[in-house]
């Protein structure tokens, strides 16, 4: 191991609320939250692409992010200490996950088979640091978006080689993340949409993009891995449309294409904003399918149009994430992936602390809230009272499909107009949230 990357940063560490910048004031991985510890709950992931590949640039001004460790060439060498400097940084934060795209660790290649040569190398260091620390591949995927190949889109491409190079690179992708025994794998379709319904096919790219899938499904049971298979949904950009728009959009297709069973969602806050949802709404959507699998914790800004990816550190945000997890039983094998980047203003290293601090103690602070709400059991109660008239009589019946129209019709007309019976109460339950806040 050559120089830390980060000599004047220490391991950072549980200190309490009167803690410096530089610790935890509420994170402490092994307290016992809801009969879990926090490790256990929060699952923690770095997201390699923006944490140590993201120059910190706008469409206005250059990257301003200074990385003494990075050389800024596309050799192997740079790639492989990149991967040191960052398990450094996991160790740092006692993160336990991290993710990827393949292009992010290793540069691209005049050919695919010399392309996936270096991969290999720089998967020897990934796999020598996972064993050397502990820290393990929440999951990878391919990048099917960057390269200009793909402007046209990559499985929904109009051009069938097109389609064949994203297959291959996802083939190899696949192997990549069994051989790292990652926990997971994810598609997020950007390009997967289309700029103008002018020139696009919609219904044939997406039963492209349905065949792709099936094909990542096929080769998975083939090689044998087991890892959890996501679809990330996103309304637009850099598409003015994406075919995986939001979650319920995503489960539609899942099922028309029979493809429900083998994925979960992998959904992100700001994906959610720009689709026009709370992340709780998508959240509480993906739970209701049973295919909550994974989320990817950032925020937008209301005040800007676009993604912006930022770290999230509001505690309303939080708080409805870990209530929502709390309800299922938890996320596993998916986690809480930062994928955040740092304001073009915080361009040092120590900035890298500061934000993944900040979101860790803002989820350590959901999380406990959110157990504090589910202990004292006012909000379950007033849910599950409000509900009270499907627990027998008229409402068990046509819960359990044992009614038809004429019977209801008979049933209202002998009992008369119906008592709506009481308030929603919307504002003593915010204030209820406000209390534990
Ligand atoms: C882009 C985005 C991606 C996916 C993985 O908005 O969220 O980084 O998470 O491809
Ligand atoms: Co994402």
């Amino acid at each position: 191991m050559g120089n830390p990357a980060f000599p004047n940063i220490d391991t950072i560490r549980y200190e309490g609320p009167s803690g410096g910048p530089l610790s935890f004031k509420h994170y402490q991985a092994d307290e016992i939250v809801a009969g879990k510890t926090m490790r256990e709950h929060l699952r923690f992931s770095v997201a390699y692409w923006h944490t140590f590949r993201n120059p910190l640039s706008d469409p206005f001004g250059a990257g301003t992010a200074v990385r003494p460790w990075d050389d800024g060439s596309d050799s192997v060498e740079n790639a492989r200490n990149r991967v040191r400097v960052a398990f450094e940084f996991f160790e740092k934060l006692g993160i336990e996950f991290y993710a990827f795209h393949d292009r992010d660790v290793a540069p691209e290649a005049e050919d695919l088979p010399r392309t996936n040569r270096i991969l290999d190398d720089v998967v020897e260091t990934l796999k020598a640091e996972q064993d050397r620390t502990g820290v393990k591949l929440l999951w990878g995927t391919a990048c099917l978006f960057n390269h200009p190949r793909y402007l046209h889109g990559a499985a929904t491409s109009c051009n069938a080689d097109i389609f064949a190079w994203a297959a291959a690179q996802v083939k190899k992708a696949l192997e990549v993340a069994h051989e790292l025994n990652s926990e997971g794998f994810v598609f997020w379709g950007g390009r997967e949409g289309y700029a103008t319904l002018l020139n696009t096919d919609l219904k044939r790219e997406l039963e492209h993009l349905a065949k792709f899938l099936h094909l990542a499904v096929d080769y998975k049971n083939k090689i044998g891995f087991g890892g959890q298979f996501y679809i990330e949904p996103k309304p637009k950009e850099p598409t003015k449309h994406q075919y995986d728009s939001d979650v319920a959009a995503c489960l539609n297709f899942l099922r028309q294409f029979d493809l429900l069973a083998h994925f979960k969602i992998n959904v992100e806050t700001n994906h959610a904003t720009l689709a026009g949802h709370t992340m709780h709404h998508e959240m509480e959507a993906a739970a209701a399918a049973g295919a909550l699998g994974s989320i990817d914790a950032n925020t937008g800004d209301l005040m800007l149009g676009w993604d912006t990816d930022q770290f999230p550190t509001d505690l309303y945000l939080t708080t409805q994430c870990m209530l929502t997890i709390l309800d299922q039983g938890g996320l596993a094998p998916g986690g809480v992936n930062f994928d955040a980047k740092v304001r073009r203003e915080s361009f040092t290293p120590e900035d890298l602390f500061h934000a993944h601090i900040a979101g860790m103690d803002a989820f350590a602070r959901g999380l406990k809230i959110a157990a504090a709400i589910r202990d004292d059991g006012q909000l379950k109660q007033f849910v599950d009272r409000r509900y009270r008239s499907w627990n027998q009589g008229i409402g068990a019946r046509i819960e359990s499909g044992d009614i038809t129209l004429e019977e209801l019709e008979a049933y209202i007309v002998e009992k008369g107009q119906p008592d709506p019976n009481e308030s929603g109460r919307q504002e003593m339950l915010e204030a209820l949230i406000n209390h534990y806040i």
